[in-house]
């Protein structure tokens, strides 16, 4: 007996039949998962094909730039632009907002088509994150930067691993599995376990001694009674926080040997990592602050690579460090 699945389109045709809603955010979702696929053929041949490298220059963010990153900042353009339904992109390979259809777009797209750079080398897991806004269509529209509350829709495809989870605004967190044709497969609702037996933390733990004290003073207390796991990717560390529980973070950095190497702002990206896993584990049941306890999700950026600390997971041990960070 074969057995069937629903594929993704169907079950978003079904959710924006049911929620009345328009055509337009399938284009859109069309021109993600196209990109996407495209992006993993590449990244699956990337040895072979000497594509895992360096391509010569430093992105806005001072980093190497690899050849894979231009490769898939490329294509994610590429099919965002054919969708016609981009009013501008930021992508974290581009320093400059890219204007796509000013006049006639109807989102806001803010994405990192290959995050977890050093995984690269090695073909291991990397992040395809984005988050999604919509254009004010009652009345004149700014163009301002978006809250991550204001999100309409945030995942990962965690590439070249098949995985594609999706969170649409007060619809739930779901996750799909490619299939042998290339169809992601199987909405499965993610929703965060309460039951903390497999709750895991994910740090990075070479950098334990440059947080502030009072986290490391909770990660004393606590760091017994979870399993460890940390990938070096986002989404695939916050994959396994989400099928799992627990928490995953990447805390201030204030307290380096070399001053220099301090990052009082955090290391993750604002609109394209840290909002758009916030976003994905609030509609899991989950939560995420920042080094001062802030909601993650509540920060208006003020420019498109804006930094921030992130803590994010399970809501009782995201709720447990927030007061250590704001007492
Ligand atoms: P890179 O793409 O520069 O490796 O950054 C990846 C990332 O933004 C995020 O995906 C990881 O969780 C985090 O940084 C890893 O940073 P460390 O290498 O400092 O642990």
């Amino acid at each position: 007996m074969i057995r069937f699945e629903q594929t993704f389109t169907n079950f978003l045709l079904h959710h924006q039949e049911k929620h009345n809603r328009s055509y337009h955010f399938l284009i859109l979702m069309d021109a993600l998962i196209s990109s996407a696929k495209h992006i993993e053929h590449y990244y699956l041949t990337g040895a072979l094909k000497g594509n895992l490298g360096l391509a010569g220059n430093v992105n806005v963010q001072g980093e190497d730039v690899l050849r894979m990153d231009q490769i898939a900042h490329e294509i994610a353009i590429h099919y965002l632009r054919v969708s016609g339904r981009v009013v501008h992109a930021i992508s974290e390979e581009s320093e400059k907002i890219i204007p796509i259809n000013t006049e006639s777009g109807r989102y806001f797209v803010y994405f990192d088509p290959l995050d977890g750079s050093s995984n690269v080398a090695h073909g291991l897991p990397v992040g395809f994150l984005f988050g999604i806004a919509k254009r004010n269509l009652e009345g004149p529209e700014d163009g301002h930067l978006r809250a991550g509350k204001d999100y309409i829709a945030a995942g990962m495809f965690v590439i070249p691993t098949g995985t594609f989870t999706l969170a649409l605004k007060d619809a739930g967190t779901w996750r799909f599995h490619i299939d042998e044709t290339m169809e992601f497969l199987k909405p499965t609702r993610m929703v965060l376990p309460e039951d903390s037996k497999d709750w895991e933390l994910s740090f990075n733990v070479a950098n334990r001694y440059t947080y502030a004290e009072r986290v490391q003073d909770w990660i004393e207390q606590n760091q017994r009674k979870y399993a460890f796991r940390y990938l070096g990717a986002l989404a695939g560390d916050f994959h396994r926080i989400l099928s799992n529980g627990g928490m995953f973070m990447y805390p201030a950095i204030v307290n380096h040997p070399d001053p220099k190497k301090n990052r009082a702002q955090g290391k993750l990206r604002l609109m394209y990592e840290a909002a758009v896993v916030a976003f994905m584990c609030q509609e899991a049941g989950g939560t995420a602050v920042d080094e001062t306890g802030t909601p993650i999700l509540d920060i208006q950026p003020k420019e498109p690579h804006q930094r921030t600390a992130l803590y994010v997971g399970s809501k009782p041990m995201v709720n447990d460090i927030a007061r250590v960070l704001l007492g």
